[in-house]
């Protein structure tokens, strides 16, 4: 495939964004939910009771159906609890975020918990007490959605923080959010390839596709997206 290239010139007022656009620390992500995000059936409830162990909740099948959603996989690097919350963020304008968080992917099964409003709405929240327990070595998944039925409410930017003894894993290439690196991220890629700067009013929160976290999407990216693309499967 040939991506369309455009001149790109690293001005000094382009560096000063580069900057601003930086990626987070490794306990903040900011993403958006949109149409190119996977669907799924979401657990059903904000009052879903912890469990101590994997899969010891219970899931229930959400009346909202087919919602976008997002996986962030999280490593535990310590003894402790771990939180996890779900802010909407500009320039959503209707997302009411939902959280569910679970010991194996893909997260229709082994539930931890859920929480649609603890942190106040519009903000889902999970604390330490929700079955989220580190452990070195141990991996949760944490699936972000909406738990509005309402179309408009379904799409929009979100922040996560999370707090405790654990980092979000990134996956090199998925910008999606769906657990692998596919065609369907390459799409993506080359829409922030196209758009260059991170600041771009147009590109998707998060930029997604600046995968060095440097502030532009360019072929430094790209190099870095295609070994993501032929390892297929986010570790
Ligand atoms: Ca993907
Ligand atoms: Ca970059």
């Amino acid at each position: 495939m040939r991506l369309d290239l455009r001149a790109k010139r690293k001005c000094a007022a382009c560096l000063v964004l580069a900057v601003a656009g930086a990626a987070l620390a490794d306990g903040t992500l900011s993403l958006q939910l949109g149409a190119w995000s996977p669907v799924g059936n979401r657990a059903n409830d904000a009052s879903l009771q912890p469990s101590a162990t994997c899969g010891g909740a219970t899931w229930l099948a959400s009346v909202n159906t087919n919602v976008p959603y997002a996986i962030v996989k999280l490593s535990s690097t310590g003894v402790g609890a771990i939180s996890v919350k779900a802010e909407a963020i500009a320039p959503a304008t209707g997302l009411d975020p939902f959280l569910g968080a679970y010991c194996a992917a893909p997260p229709a099964t082994m539930l931890l918990s859920a929480d649609d409003d603890s942190g106040g709405y519009p903000t889902a929240l999970l604390s330490g007490a929700r079955g989220l327990t580190g452990g070195v070595g141990k991996k949760f998944y944490v699936m972000i959605a909406s738990y509005s039925a309402r179309p408009e409410r379904r799409y929009g930017s979100v922040k996560l923080t999370v707090t405790g003894p654990a980092v979000i894993q990134k996956c090199l290439g998925d910008t999606n959010y769906d657990g692998a690196v596919d065609d369907a991220d390459f799409s993506l890629f080359v829409q922030g390839y196209n758009l260059l700067l991170c600041s771009d009013p147009a590109m998707i929160t998060g930029c997604p596709a600046d995968l060095n976290g440097d502030g532009f999407v360019d072929d430094a990216d790209f190099t870095l997206f295609v070994g993501g693309y032929n390892t297929l499967l986010c570790p």
